[in-house]
């Protein structure tokens, strides 16, 4: 008897646990992009916020407004010289915000397939191992 009431209470902290999480889901905000015309290459960048207690992770980054996506991270080199190296995938820690911004992580849009003008929008999809698919709307700015 005392089993079985055991379960129970440990049913109802873990539909407790699962009801909390999914009020701190991931979010993804301040989205923007680089102005860039049609072949040349333009960069996204946003901020992730995981309030949650499961960290995730950002394994790539789809868009129809160029020819490929790759996510990079700008580093000085030891010559004072910028590089991009191709991450493969990004942790997201739990309760951590990563930020996505120049001079370090961004999405980078290789072969634009349309010019991107200031105010002009435009889809993209985030894709998380445990969070999936993140559709959100990108606004080209100045930097
Ligand atoms: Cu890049």
């Amino acid at each position: 008897m005392n089993k079985i009431f055991g379960i129970l209470i440990l049913a109802v902290i873990l539909l407790g646990i699962s009801a909390c999480s999914s009020t701190k889901d991931l979010s993804v905000d301040k989205v923007w992009a680089r102005p860039g015309f049609q072949g040349d290459n333009s960069a996204v960048y946003f901020a992730i916020r995981n309030p949650g207690d499961q960290s995730d992770v950002l394994l790539r980054a789809i868009s129809d407004a160029a020819g490929s996506t790759e996510i990079h991270h700008s580093k000085m080199d030891s010559e004072g010289i910028m590089t991009m190296e191709q991450q493969d995938q990004v942790p997201i820690p739990v309760n951590d915000t990563v930020e996505f911004a120049p001079g370090g992580l961004h999405v980078m849009l290789v072969s634009l397939s349309q010019d991107l003008s200031v105010k002009d929008t435009f889809p993209i999809t985030l894709v998380f191992q445990n969070h999936g698919e993140m559709s959100l709307i990108v606004e080209v700015k100045q930097p």
